[in-house]
């Protein structure tokens, strides 16, 4: 049997593993127990990582569309269509009427290709991919607060915490070897945990203090940390004097925002806040760790912000143990992201419209480039309604599940004059293409992703792809060529060397020198070491910079015909859109159908019991599926994880837009629970 290393296809977490091959079948999967983040252990989702690979209904032939069905299809007359109706788009109604959606479940090299393809060949700025919806507050909030979007410290890191400020973030679910090195602390160095969450998470046993806040007033309930710590003069002055700037405007501000004013507002008692800023304030290290409870609002980028002025306010940064950790989401939500898979920069956040950042890439792509930034992955689908985008193509990416309000999504995708889908599975957006393309999967190709803590790991073909699957970078090349634009590279090594050329942040990185536990970037040479931790002395844009943030209510808040908080999430055993783990059995099996939490004094007064079936109902549509009792779920809220299309969350959800960032409001919307 052959062992072949690999990177976990799931989460931002980056655990490594291998994959025990024999007569070219995938055996099993054995973990790394000398790898820096998994330390021989995997969550039950990386265990099950290969079941998914040789599902029989794994897409083998390009398909075509014909009347309500597909017929199969050879490449070459799939990618000329596709060549054809793009360059059609483009031809009548101009570049920008095409969109394209890039995919977090990619390696950083197709990535780089297909943001490539869009602005080289395409011409226009209209890439985006999920991270508008999970972090894309992160990237706008912590570029301001300190010029670089990601997470300051390490994952190992966290171990060295003495108190642990969870917000908006379930890892012990959807981080669990992060929850692995939270669970460290406590063991080893007694930390203590704080969590600021609606309901209770898997941690429970391990947290200090539980501030169950209503979804949606995280900046008042941080503001009024934040003033008892000035109150009771708990701040870090040395720090705030030499390392950052505008602590008057917010201390100016802090000062309306007393726990006592912010109890109503939040359902927090105010002696819980006191008590979580002492906490926070006074420890040795303190880290803060948080993921969608804080960015996926209106507020996001308010809420982002506001957790920087908190973490600089204590100097809880720049040190071991300490920081602003986002946990980013997908396997390669950073690297896309790195990789300028966003409508506004290219590859190391180089912004579209500086002329001297677009000459760079004009002159090595050797294409004229477009300069005003694109539209977002909502402004896209919100476009394709208004006649503004025509044509769309979609690599890894299920937005007739994903994106809120689907029914919306499903409405746009209808109205596509073409829609090209590359995917492992016919999913339920392919369903809707024109012509439909079979990727490899990470366990058929070879490429780097990029973890959460910024560690650019490569993964190594274990088998054949399917069929006629083909790898996604492989895919990109072909349509680009077709389209008059060569694009040649023998292996995903060489579009690394070019990415390494354009990308500081990655300048020294090449696959001779990504080595077990990968690099972190920055790492700007060949002889850079990576950094695990950002921000040590000082702030990527120099100073750090305090911002004064007022509390804004969520976009829909709870009314007598609407009276429940709905927020949304996610599961240990299920992944998004389930495309993978709902063809996994054995995670199927635990959690095979979708549900409701409800607590259970609220059910009472409907008069429903656990387990019995309920209809949930926003202004955007319903949905059945059935009660689960949460007695750790604050009153007044309930909450759907969003992985079952047959009851989809996002029938629901709230397409609001925070203004800075444009991440939709998936964590807060008024809605009704009835009885059936
Ligand atoms: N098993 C599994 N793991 C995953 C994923 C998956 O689908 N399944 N997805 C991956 C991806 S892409 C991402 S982005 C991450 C997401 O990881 P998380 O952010 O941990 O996931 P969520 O369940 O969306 O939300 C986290 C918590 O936010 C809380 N919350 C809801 N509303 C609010 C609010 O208003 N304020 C605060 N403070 N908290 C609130 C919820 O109760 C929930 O416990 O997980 C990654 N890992
Ligand atoms: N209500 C609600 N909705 C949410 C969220 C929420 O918390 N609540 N969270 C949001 C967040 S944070 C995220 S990240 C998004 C995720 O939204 P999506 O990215 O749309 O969801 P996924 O199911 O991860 O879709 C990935 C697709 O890539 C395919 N795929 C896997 N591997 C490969 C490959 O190697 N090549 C190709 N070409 N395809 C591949 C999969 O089959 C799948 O169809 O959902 C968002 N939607
Ligand atoms: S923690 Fe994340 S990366 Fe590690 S095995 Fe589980 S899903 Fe995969
Ligand atoms: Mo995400």
């Amino acid at each position: 049997m052959k062992r072949i290393k690999t990177v976990c296809p799931y989460c931002g977490c980056g655990c490594s593993y291998f994959l025990s091959v024999n007569d070219g079948k995938i055996a099993g999967v054995s973990p790394n127990k000398n790898h820096i983040i998994s330390r021989g252990k995997l969550c039950i989702k990386g265990w099950q990582s290969a079941e998914f690979i040789d599902r029989p209904d794994r897409l083998t032939t390009p398909l075509i569309r014909e009347g309500e069905g597909f017929r199969e299809a050879g490449w070459d007359e799939a990618l000329s269509l596709i060549a054809d109706e793009l360059s059609y788009c483009r031809e009548k109604f101009g570049p920008d009427s095409i969109g394209i959606f890039s995919s977090a479940k990619c390696s950083n090299e197709e990535n780089y290709l297909l943001q490539k393809f869009a602005r080289a060949v395409i011409y226009t700025n209209n890439v985006d991919h999920c991270a508008r919806l999970c972090h894309a507050s992160t990237v706008a909030g912590l570029a301001r607060a300190f010029g670089s979007g990601a997470m300051t410290n390490s994952i190992p890191d966290i171990a060295e915490s003495d108190i642990i400020f969870i917000i908006g973030s379930n890892p012990g679910e959807n981080h669990p070897l992060v929850a692995s090195r939270i669970i460290q602390a406590v063991r080893e160095r007694g930390a203590g945990i704080i969590l600021a969450d609606p309901r209770g998470i898997d941690l429970m046993p391990f947290v200090n203090v539980h501030m169950a806040q209503r979804p949606g007033t995280d900046v008042a309930l941080i503001n009024a940390m934040m003033h008892v710590i000035l109150e009771e003069g708990l701040e870090d002055r040395e720090f705030i004097n030499s390392r950052t700037e505008g602590i008057e405007a917010l201390e100016e501000k802090l000062k309306e925002y007393t726990p006592e004013r912010a109890e109503p507002v939040t359902g927090v008692p105010a002696d819980d806040i006191r008590k979580s800023a002492r906490l926070y304030a006074g420890a040795g290290n303190a880290c803060i760790i948080y993921a969608m409870g804080i960015t996926q609002h209106s507020t996001g980028t308010d809420n982002v912000l506001s957790l920087a002025n908190l973490a600089m306010l204590c100097g809880h940064i720049g040190k071991p143990g300490t920081g602003v950790n986002p946990l980013r989401g997908q396997n390669n939500v950073q690297g896309a992201c790195d990789m300028g898979a966003l409508p506004d920069v290219f590859p190391g956040y180089q912004k579209v419209d500086d002329p001297g950042t677009r000459k760079k890439f004009e002159e090595a792509w050797g294409r004229r480039l477009p300069e005003t930034p694109g539209m977002t992955v909502i402004e896209m689908m919100n476009g394709v309604l208004t006649n503004d985008i025509r044509g769309m193509y979609f690599m890894g990416e299920n937005p007739a599940v994903s994106d809120p309000d689907i029914s919306h999504v499903i409405e746009a995708l209808k109205a596509l004059e073409f829609l090209a889908v590359q995917d492992i599975f016919l999913s339920e957006t392919a369903r809707f293409a024109n012509v439909v393309l079979p990727a490899a999967s990470y366990a058929e190709k070879m490429g780097t992703f990029t973890n959460t803590d910024r560690r650019v790991q490569v993964f190594y073909p274990a088998v054949e792809p399917p069929g006629e699957a083909k790898a996604d970078w492989k895919i990109i090349c072909e349509i680009s060529s077709r389209m008059g634009y060569a694009m040649k590279y023998n292996s995903p090594a060489e579009i690394m060397e070019e990415i390494a050329s354009l990308t500081p942040s990655y300048g020294g990185m090449s696959y001779d020198r990504l080595g077990p536990d990968g690099l972190q970037w920055p790492c700007t040479g060949r002889e850079h070491p990576g950094t695990p931790i950002l921000h040590t002395t000082k702030f990527t844009h120099g100073r750090g910079k305090f911002h004064a943030i007022d509390y804004l209510p969520p976009a829909e808040e709870p009314d007598e015909e609407y009276p429940f908080s709905l927020t949304t999430g996610r599961i240990l055993f299920q992944f998004h859109t389930g495309t993978m783990t709902r063809r996994t059995p054995i995670l199927e099996r635990e959690y095979p159908e979708p549900y409701v939490e409800i607590n259970p004094q609220d059910a009472e007064k409907l008069g429903v019991r656990n387990g019995w079936k309920v209809g949930v109902e926003t202004r955007r549509g319903r949905i059945e599926l059935n009660a689960a009792f949460k007695p750790e779920i604050k009153q007044g809220t309930i909450f759907i994880p969003f992985h079952f299309s047959e009851a989809a969350a996002n029938r629901l959800t709230n397409p609001a837009l925070d203004p800075v960032a444009g991440i939709p409001e998936y964590k807060a919307c008024a809605a009704k629970v009835v009885r059936l």
